[in-house]
This record gives C-alpha cells, sequence and structure tokens, in this order.
C-alpha cells in the first residue's frame, strides 16, 4: 500500500480528484456535502495498474480547518498538491506547502485543476514556482478535470510512477499508529483508524495508547477494508482494540510499540529555516504537531535569537541551507518520539507570511539532560549544531555520557556500542577519562584513612557521581581491583593474570606509628613464634583489629583471628611442626608441640584446615593432607 495526502487551497478540487479517481466519497459527513466543502479528513483508495493499492487522506482547504489538514498531512510522507485552473495560488495554497515544507515531506505530484474553466498555464507555472522552493524540489505536474476528464489518464500514470518511486518504510521498524478517527461498532467495540508510517502492527498484538501509555490489545485490523492478520507501513489501518473504554481513544493518540518509544514532554529541537529563511521573533508558546498529534509547546531558545530574519539560501545543487536555531520544548502533553523525527511549529496567532506562522524543527534529543547551570544553554547549541538530523547512538552518550540500553535504543538512535556494565552504555572518551579517575580516588581515599580495608566502592561510586555501583565494578580493572565491597590500589605489576602472585598492597602505606607496633609484635614472636600476643599486649601497642587487618593486607603478620596474629610464615613453620608428630593428632597434642595456648592453636588449626594444609577428622583428631 502506499499512502498520500492531498493539500492545496479551499474548493479548489481536491475532493472532486479524489472522488473521480477512487470513485469512493471523501467527504463523509452530510454536512460537508451540504455545503459542498470539506470539514475533516476523508479516506479513499484505488488501485494501481500493478496491483499496488494507493490510499488517499483527503484535506480541507478551509483556513479553520488547518489542525484537521495537518492531521492528516503529518503522519504521510507523499502530497498530492491541488491549484485551480482559474484560481491560482492562493493563501492557503502558501500555507499548505509551508507545512509540507516544515514536515519535509520530499515527493508529490502538483495537480492543476479546473482545467476546463481556465488555461491551467498560468497557475502551473506559478505552483511550480513555490514547490520549487521547499522540500518538494521539482515535481510533476498534470493539469486535470475531473468534469470532462480530460488528463485523468496521465494523472493515472503519474500517480502510478509516484507510487512506484516512493521509498518503502522498514516492517521491522518500531511501530507508531497515528490514531484520525475512533468508533464504536456494536458487538466489536473501539475501532480506531490511523497512518502507520512504518513497522508493523499484527493481530493480537499489545500496543500502549499514549499520552496514558494504557495498554491495548489488536482484537482485530484491517486495512482499506479488508481484513488482515499484519499490515507494515506505510498503510492506512483500522483496529478494533481490547482493553480501552469506548469514547476513549481520539484523534492524535498514539498507539506505540512498548519499549521503543520515548514517551516525553521535554525535548531539544533543531529549528530548520523554511523557505522563508528562520523565524525573526520565537514566540514563547507554539503549537507543535507530529503525525496527526497536536499539543502546546513552551518554547526556549538555546543561545542567541537571531537577530532578524535570517533568509535561507538555496545552493547551485537545490540544497537550502541556512542558519538553524536550537530549542528546548516543554510540551504540554508527552509524545511518543525519536531522533530524527520531524515537528511543525506554528504559531497560530501570527498574521502575514505562512512562511514565517509555520516552521520545521527536528528532533535531536527526546530527553534532555536539565539546563542546571550558568551557560548550560551555550553549551547545548555548541554541542546540538554539530550533531546530523538524525543523531546516533554515539552523539546521545557523548552529550549523556552514560544511558541504559533500553533508554538509548527508546530514543530510535542507530549503532549503540557495546555496554560497558550490565545494560550500562558510555561515551568511550568519558569512560576513558572514568578509567583514569579511579586510581586516583582510591589513592586519596586511602591516604586519607590507611587502616581502612580499601575504598568502598559505594563511596567511589558517589565520588565519580555514577548512576550505578555496576560501573565502579567495570572500571576496577588493573591498578584497581575490587574485592567484595572495597576497592584498592596494587602495584601493577603484582596485579599479574591468574596463577600469579597474590597482588600486595604496598608495604609503606602505614601509619608510622602502626608499623613500629607491628614490629614490636614480631619482635615479641621472635623468640617463641605461636606464642601470639594477648589482648592486654595488644592495646599496650595500640594495636585494634583495624589495625592487624591492614598489617595483614600489607603482608606484615599473619591474622588467624580477629585478634590473633602472626609473622608471616608461621602456618608453614606450624605444618613442619605438626608433621613430626604421629598422625593422626590432637588438638592438646598440637598445642603442646606449638608450645602455645588454646587461645592460639584452636584458630591456628582452623586456619591451616582451611588452607587444606591439615585435615579433620571425626573425634578431635587431625592429620597433615598429603602434599
Ligand atoms: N468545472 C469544474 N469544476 C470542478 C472541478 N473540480 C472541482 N470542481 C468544483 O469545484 C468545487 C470545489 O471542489 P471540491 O472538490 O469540493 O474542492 P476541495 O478542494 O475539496 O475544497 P475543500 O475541501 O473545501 O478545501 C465543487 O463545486 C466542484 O464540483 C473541475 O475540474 N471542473
Ligand atoms: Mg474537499
Amino acid at each position: 500500500m502506499r499512502v498520500i495526502a492531498t493539500a492545496g487551497h479551499v474548493d479548489h478540487g481536491k475532493s472532486t480528484l479524489v472522488r473521480a479517481l477512487t470513485g469512493m466519497e471523501p467527504d463523509r459527513w452530510a454536512e460537508e456535502r451540504r455545503r459542498g466543502m470539506t470539514i475533516d479528513l476523508g479516506y479513499a483508495w484505488m488501485t494501481l495498474p500493478d496491483g499496488e493499492k494507493l490510499a488517499f487522506v483527503d484535506v480541507p482547504g478551509h483556513e479553520r480547518f488547518v489542525p484537521n489538514m495537518l492531521a492528516g498531512l503529518g503522519p504521510v510522507p507523499a502530497v498530492l498538491f491541488v491549484v485551480a485552473a482559474d484560481g491560482g495560488w492562493m493563501p492557503q495554497s502558501a500555507e499548505h506547502l509551508a507545512a509540507v515544507d516544515a514536515l519535509a515531506v520530499t515527493r508529490g505530484l502538483l495537480v492543476v485543476t479546473r482545467a476546463d474553466l481556465a488555461d491551467p498555464g498560468p497557475a502551473r507555472r506559478q505552483a511550480l514556482a513555490e514547490i520549487a522552493k521547499t522540500s518538494l524540489g521539482a515535481v510533476q505536474a498534470v493539469a486535470v478535470s475531473p468534469v470532462t476528464g480530460a488528463g485523468m489518464d496521465e494523472l493515472r500514470a503519474a500517480l502510478a510512477r509516484l507510487a512506484v518511486a516512493l521509498p518503502g518504510a522498514d516492517p521491522a521498524a518500531p511501530g507508531r499508529l497515528w490514531i484520525d478517527r475512533s468508533f464504536t461498532i456494536r458487538g466489536s467495540g473501539t475501532v480506531v483508524t490511523g497512518t502507520l508510517p512504518a513497522g508493523t502492527v499484527r493481530n493480537g498484538q499489545e500496543l500502549l495508547l499514549t499520552p496514558s501509555s494504557q495498554p491495548v490489545r489488536v482484537r482485530g485490523l484491517q486495512a482499506l477494508g479488508e481484513p488482515a492478520e499484519r499490515v507494515s507501513g506505510v498503510a492506512r489501518v483500522a483496529l478494533n482494540l481490547r482493553g480501552v473504554a469506548a469514547g476513549v481513544p481520539e484523534r492524535g493518540m498514539v498507539l506505540i510499540e512498548p519499549g521503543r518509544w520515548t514517551l516525553t514532554a521535554e525535548l531539544d529541537v533543531r529549528i530548520t529555516p523554511g523557505a522563508a529563511g528562520l523565524p525573526a521573533k520565537f514566540p514563547p508558546e507554539l503549537l507543535l504537531h507530529i503525525g496527526s498529534a497536536r499539543t502546546t509547546a513552551r518554547l526556549r531558545f538555546l543561545g542567541e535569537e537571531p537577530p532578524g530574519i535570517i533568509p535561507s539560501i538555496i545552493r547551485n545543487d537545490g540544497e537550502r541551507s541556512g542558519p538553524a536555531g536550537y530549542a528546548r520544548l516543554r510540551l504540554r502533553d508527552p509524545l511518543p518520539l525519536h531522533v530524527g523525527d520531524r515537528v511543525l511549529l506554528r504559531d497560530p496567532g501570527a498574521a502575514g507570511a505562512p512562511g514565517l506562522a509555520i516552521f520545521g524543527a527536528i528532533v535531536l534529543d527526546p530527553a534532555p539532560p536539565p539546563l542546571g547551570r550558568r551557560g548550560a544553554a551555550g553549551a547545548a547549541v555548541t554541542e546540538l549544531a554539530a550533531w546530523p538530523d538524525v543523531p546516533t547512538a554515539a552523539d546521545l552518550l557523548r552529550r549523556h555520557r552514560l544511558l541504559r540500553a533500553g533508554s538509548l535504543a527508546a530514543t530510535g538512535a542507530g549503532g549503540p556500542p557495546e555496554p560497558v556494565a550490565g545494560d550500562w552504555l558510555a561515551d568511550p572518551a568519558y569512560w576513558a577519562r572514568l578509567r583514569a579517575e579511579l586510581p586516583k580516588v582510591v589513592a586519596d581515599f586511602c591516604a586519607r584513612d590507611p587502616l581502612a580495608p580499601g575504598m568502598p566502592a559505594e563511596a567511589a561510586r558517589a565520588a565519580l557521581s555514577l548512576p550505578s555501583r555496576d560501573l565502579v565494578a567495570a572500571l576496577a580493572r588493573g591498578e584497581v581491583l575490587l574485592d567484595g565491597a572495597y576497592l584498592r590500589i596494587f602495584g601493577k605489576q603484582e596485579a599479574g593474570g591468574p596463577g600469579g602472585p597474590a597482588p600486595q598492597a604496598p608495604a609503606g602505606s602505614l601509619p608510622p606509628q602502626v608499623a613500629s607496633a607491628v614490629q614490636a609484635v614480631l619482635d615479641d614472636l621472635g623468640d617463641d613464634p605461636f606464642a601470639a600476643p594477648d589482648t592486654v599486649r595488644l592495646r599496650e601497642l595500640g594495636l585494634d583489629a583495624r589495625a592487624l587487618a591492614a598489617a595483614a593486607r600489607g603482608g606484615l603478620l599473619l591474622r588467624i583471628a580477629d585478634l590473633v596474629v602472626l609473622a608471616p610464615g608461621a602456618d608453614s613453620a606450624a605444618a613442619r611442626v605438626l608433621g613430626e608428630l604421629p598422625q593422626p593428632f590432637t588438638t592438646s597434642q598440637a598445642r603442646q608441640a606449638l608450645h602455645t595456648s588454646r587461645r592460639v592453636a584452636i584458630p591456628l588449626l582452623e586456619y591451616l584446615d582451611r588452607a587444606r594444609v591439615t585435615e579433620r577428622l571425626p573425634g578431635d583428631l587431625r592429620r597433615l593432607r598429603p602434599r
């Protein structure tokens, strides 16, 4: 299926043309037919020679119904621009064209209608000149009269060529159905219709109805009156919904695939210069249109407002270039957005040239960081100005530094890198800075508190302002290692690979009074290696459990229990002594052989059990494990 919207001044023959092409009535309301004027959107379709269906969304031309016109045009990627031969270029021609341009529609056809009433030449020349200045560029033009039938075959051929040339949409893209009608069918319940620009909707699928994010289930779908199991965009679709009360869905609400869109009320945009350039003055409040949706947006210009109208320039290659503006928009109602989305901004109060009352903007960041500190707005402009119209994951990460994979995917930005930890993604430059910073942060902490077993991972997380401790764990590689809940610095050499020597804290890191007290303990143990100092002696030396733990981590003492320490190597010495005993031996025999007390012997034997030097047997017996 292909979808095309009409556009053009009131009474220029849009609906008559659609009626003639499709044999269907686009003016659905009795009031429309009575007044001979389109008020709301009309829907009709025809079959092209190759069997492909071409659906029309027929819009009203009257200026009072501009919101309806925008709801019809918004989600549709191609336009049938209508100008009457006897009417020529008119104000709503210009306004509709400004909308087409703001939405960056690039595919279309000019149809000069009512060619039986006047020479189509002048209208055609003027319309082509106006259209050439916009995103449509050079389009084909056909003069017709549905009344006499003149030109209709040529038009059908031109439509067939246009349909073939329209780029297909990605069926795997995230689905976003812009609702434009909702009604109730007795026995079936709520039905909504809308344009699906890309992606696929399936029977039975669960979707979210925005802005409330209410889950609803598709219990039947149709495309152009035919029931279907699945429909891929670009398409006109009717969905029968379960899980939603009749009368709840309305035009402008959106059905989205869960998790694939950023539902947001704050966004950063690039305001694109229209055919008339950038507006001289941005009103603080505007109407924002995208798809069939419309809401109020408060606009905060980032950086300097343009000093006046800045005309855009058409370059030789036909591309338009001109200075862009950057703004943060705050929406009254949240919308499901992606990076690169085109939105239309409109000042309903502005009189005068429509090109200045309607302009386009591109969503660069659908979930921007707060502009807290001074100068943040200026910095944001500098950053955003370097971004392409469809920002990549790398652009967003550079700005946000860290993002969860799910949030980044929901922005629609492609090319996400590998996560650095869990589902966290990091900007590579920022991650490298953190890696360089972590050893300094840990070293500073340990210098301030040398007896600490290391820097608590939570303290490092806070010091680096990281959102998760998993990130600290992922950063702790190489010089810094995470041991339990603590980070410690290790010499680069000792940190070695598996099987290498156990990492050691630098011995010189103990405070001098602790170091000399430890030396006194070692002196005591010189004569009697298993006579561990008792609590009285330890208190006298000023050594508490923390200091002993620090000394043990530094390899200066062997700590067999909280307050029981021996000289390093005492474990091997004990094994040698115990090896002399008849095997197995009792605790008491061991204590006597080691010349020590039960206070030391019991934790020492348990230490040796854990180290798998000795083996516990039933009945308070142990034996040395064979080496
Ligand atoms: N003679 C002649 N009359 C035409 C032709 N096309 C449309 N008309 C008449 O022009 C009038 C307006 O046509 P519509 O098709 O309603 O125009 P429209 O663009 O849909 O108008 P809105 O939807 O209100 O913006 C109607 O009376 C049509 O019968 C044509 O080719 N020749
Ligand atoms: Mg009409």
